[in-house]
């Protein structure tokens, strides 16, 4: 098939690898074949060790749209879905990957992110979103409950009270609002979306990956620690890095004023 046509694309520049969901039509709603178009991808960047640095976007107007409704439609006379069974066979596996993934991953919301799309960019490590962009956890409008992480990150970013109400009130979140409320990393013009974006992933790509991707997991294991439990992980983990080329050669660069040149190790 050729790219153009492809439900996920992915291009590399350099050590950044971009992955860009392809169904504008459908605000890049997920189907089944886009669920596994993406894994494909997700596969070739994780078992590529010169790419540091992943971005995430959507073509078109939208970012993505959450499950393709479409695909779920009934016939007259067929049982209900199994939504379970979609969400262990798809979602959770991507989320689960998005959440130990070794590089730095960026979200560019260049527009809407609905349902379990708005769940897939906060599953990434920095969102950046268009001025014009908004989120919506549309869930509750079809009678279901945020999904793909949202119920565990929603909270946790913009508080119970604000989680709340836009869980159960469907109401869209603007990408101004969503920086305000400390959901995201930043809202950009429309227009500078993806040079502010590829700044940050060029800045990672020539990072100390090893360190970033530590940084990752320390973070994440903060959730379910307390205080004590996570210092000492503070501790071992700095042990670790402590032995890595990358800091040998990060102190170097600062003690002989230069900049650092790190491999990733
Ligand atoms: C779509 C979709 C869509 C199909 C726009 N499907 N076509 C997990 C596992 C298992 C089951 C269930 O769910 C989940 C998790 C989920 O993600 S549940 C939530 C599913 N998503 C939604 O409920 C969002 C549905 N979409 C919308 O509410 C609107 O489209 C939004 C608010 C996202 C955008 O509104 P507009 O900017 O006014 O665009 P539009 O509605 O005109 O959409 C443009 C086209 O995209 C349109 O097609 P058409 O042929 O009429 O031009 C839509 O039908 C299509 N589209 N979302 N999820």
């Amino acid at each position: 098939m050729d790219m153009a046509d492809a439900l996920v694309k992915l291009e590399t520049d350099g050590a950044v690898a971009r992955i860009t969901l392809n169904r504008p039509e459908a605000l890049n709603a997920f189907t089944e074949d886009m669920h596994h178009a993406l894994a494909e991808v997700l596969d070739q960047v994780e078992g590529d060790v010169d790419l540091r640095a992943l971005v995430l976007t959507g073509a078109g107007r939208g970012f993505c749209a959450g499950q393709d409704l479409n695909e779920r439609q009934r016939k007259e006379g067929d049982p209900p879905p199994d939504l379970g069974h979609t969400i262990e066979t798809f979602y959770n596996p991507l989320i689960r990957r998005l959440a130990r993934f070794p590089i730095p991953t960026i979200a560019a919301v260049n527009g809407v992110a609905a349902g379990a799309g708005c769940s897939l960019a906060l599953a990434c490590d920095m969102v950046f979103a268009a001025q014009s962009s908004k989120f919506i956890l549309a869930f509750a409008k079809i009678g279901l409950v945020p999904d793909s992480g949202a119920t565990w990150m929603l909270p946790r970013l913009i508080g119970e009270a604000k989680a709340r109400g836009f869980a159960l009130t469907a109401a869209p979140i603007t990408a101004p609002e969503a920086e305000r409320m400390g959901m995201i990393w930043k809202c950009v013009d429309d227009e500078a979306l993806m040079e502010e974006v590829s700044a940050q992933a060029v800045q990672f790509s020539k990072g100390p990956t090893l360190g970033l991707r530590r940084i990752k997991e320390v973070l994440r294991a903060s959730a379910d620690n307390d205080l004590d439990r996570q210092l000492d992980l503070e501790r071992d983990t700095q042990r670790e890095l402590g032995r890595s080329d990358d800091y040998a050669e990060g102190t170097a660069a600062f003690l002989e004023k230069r900049m650092p040149e790190y491999k990733g190790q």
